[in-house]
């Protein structure tokens, strides 16, 4: 198998924009910078990663017949807002499980944002005060249930799409796209810089550029590092066996901590730093909960030169910005 055998339902306009950030580099001083815009490729409710993801499940979901999707994510999931906006496009139901993943002051945190965006598009949001976790929840289970129960034919999505069988393949596309991109623009992207917390987003970008000479440098952003790269080498390395790509070297799997603070979802100084920067040297908005510390690492590693001047750096970025309406107070 290739990945050109697999089913691909087309929700995005066309491969993301690649662009560079010219401003931030300049102020950086070291490596080039550029980007490529996950946070601008559907007209999906203002897409994002786990849009790319459910291209290659969706054939998955038409195939079973099901009747609704069932997924689950913190209260700001910007996964399950994709997943209403995907149940929406495909005319089926959602039902949602947004936990309380963070302990988050901000009063409006359950009402505006990703939820509010989800409750929009007609999808079955219940709130379950159950913590952060990135496997696979009982209360996902139970869902799925009360959709049989209710005489429905659920489909479910596990948290980021990250344990579904098919949950890599849209990232190792991503990279297909990149070296199209890469032969257009005449430049090469030695370096990788994208942020993991469920996983299948690093672990995709990892099996797509399996044997390559560059560095995927995946972000930690919710503190749970050994859980993380767990998760990341079992995706990277099932996803390469399923598109008959290369094995991962163990060297290609990167996953780094330090910019996460201590708790997935609560910004730090460095998180709140990169955004404003990112901001105002180049308009582009990065969040607080994944985003804002991708780029903080990404600007330390720039600067401590760990990414060497000569380098060019691709910066995924995911999106997630709706999540910043209910983080008002960090600003
Ligand atoms: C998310 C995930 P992975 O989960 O594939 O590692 O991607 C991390 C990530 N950036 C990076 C943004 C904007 C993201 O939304 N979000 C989750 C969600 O529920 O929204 C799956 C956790």
């Amino acid at each position: 198998m290739s990945l050109d055998d697999f089913d691909r339902y087309p929700l995005l306009f066309g491969p993301s924009p690649v662009h560079r950030l010219d401003r931030l580099t300049a102020h950086l001083g070291g490596a080039r910078i550029w980007a490529k815009r996950e946070d601008c490729n559907s007209g999906l409710a203002y897409g994002g990663n786990k849009t790319r993801k459910l291209e290659y499940i969706v054939p998955d979901i038409l195939a079973s017949g099901a009747d609704t999707l069932v997924s689950i994510g913190g209260y700001q999931s910007n996964h399950t807002r994709q997943v209403a906006a995907v149940a929406a496009r495909l005319g089926l139901k959602a039902r949602l499980v947004q936990e309380k993943w963070v302990d988050w002051p901000d009063v409006v945190n359950d009402k505006v944002g990703n939820i509010l965006l989800s409750r929009i598009m007609g999808a079955d949001v219940r709130l379950d005060p159950s913590g952060f976790d990135i496997g696979l929840r009982d209360s996902w289970e139970q869902a799925m249930e009360d959709v049989r129960a209710a005489g429905g034919t659920p489909y479910g999505i596990p948290a980021g799409a990250s344990e579904h069988r098919l949950g890599g393949l849209g990232f190792a596309q991503w990279a297909r796209e990149v070296e199209q991109q890469e032969q257009e623009l005449g430049v090469f992207f030695d370096t990788i810089v994208v942020c993991t917390v469920t996983g299948s987003t690093h672990a995709g970008m990892i099996a797509g550029f399996a044997g390559q000479n560059r560095r995927v440098i995946g972000i930690d952003a919710s503190a749970t590092i050994e859980k993380t790269r767990a998760q990341v080498e079992r995706i990277a390395r099932h996803t390469s066996a399923l598109i008959g790509g290369p094995e991962p070297r163990d060297d290609e799997i990167t996953v780094l901590d330090g910019w996460a603070g201590d708790l997935y979802g609560i910004p730090v100084a460095s998180t709140i730093d990169a955004i404003r920067l990112t901001g105002s040297l180049e308009g582009m908005i990065i969040d607080p909960v994944y985003e804002g510390k991708s780029m903080a690492g990404l600007i330390d590693l720039v600067t401590n030169r760990d990414i060497p001047t000569d380098s060019t750096v691709l910066y995924a970025h995911l999106g997630g910005q709706p999540a910043l309406n209910a983080y008002a107070g960090a600003f």
